[in-house]
């Protein structure tokens, strides 16, 4: 019965609230700027509230349904594992919601919300991470790259277990793999500054 947990986080996680935001103003997220449903492209397209708004509601599709499961199951010795495969079904599902045909965002403020339930010390430190690069580059595709690259690093220093550490560098990956436009175009010099639309 637990093992029906990963499967509430997925459905949770699918909600893809940067489009229902754009939708209730009467656009369509997908057809403007780098067409993507994250943040970024909302506060592009749409305005820095509505971005903010698309980043905190992306952040607690990771972080509530692992703090739901946590405090429904009883101590076991699968519940570490069980919170764990929530979380990480949770940014499965916002990369590749049913609801859209399997083609949604990139992963990384609900991975913000998963990390940010499992280690305060490890998210601070990549906020700081990601802060710089997108300072330093202009670019929150940059930022988003290198803070996902070097979570499991903060991780490992700061005492997580092998099973977060691992879930970080699989959620890294798929992070990188949904930023394969935009490592195409930071690489031809053509990727667009948070600043410009
Ligand atoms: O439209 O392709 P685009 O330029 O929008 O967007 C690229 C962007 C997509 O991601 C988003 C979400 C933006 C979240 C911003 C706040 C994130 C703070 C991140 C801190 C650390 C994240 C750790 C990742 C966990 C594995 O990249």
């Amino acid at each position: 019965m637990e093992y029906l947990f990963p499967l509430l986080g997925y459905c949770i996680g699918a909600i893809p609230f940067g489009l229902v935001f754009s939708k209730l103003v009467g656009t369509d997220v997908r057809q403007a700027g780098s067409r993507n449903i994250g943040a970024t492209n909302v506060s592009r397209v749409l305005g820095k509230k509505l971005g903010f708004l698309t980043l905190v509601c992306d952040c607690l599709k990771g972080f509530l349904p692992m703090y739901l499961v946590a405090s429904l199951l009883p101590e076991s010795g699968s519940r570490e594992g069980i919170v764990l495969l929530t979380g990480i079904a949770a940014v499965i599902g916002h990369m590749f919601p049913v609801y859209l045909g399997f083609k949604g965002g990139k992963g990384v403020a609900t991975g913000l919300g998963v990390f940010l339930y499992l280690s305060l010390p490890a998210i601070l430190i990549s906020l700081v991470v990601f802060a710089g690069a997108v300072a330093l580059t202009g670019f929150v595709s940059a930022g988003s790259l290198l803070a996902s690259a070097l979570i499991p690093v903060w991780l490992w220093l700061v005492g997580s277990s092998p099973a977060t550490i691992g879930a970080a560098a699989f959620i890294g990956l798929l992070i990188w793999l949904k930023h394969h436009e935009n490592i195409s175009r930071l690489i031809r010099g053509e990727e667009k500054s948070w600043r410009k639309k």
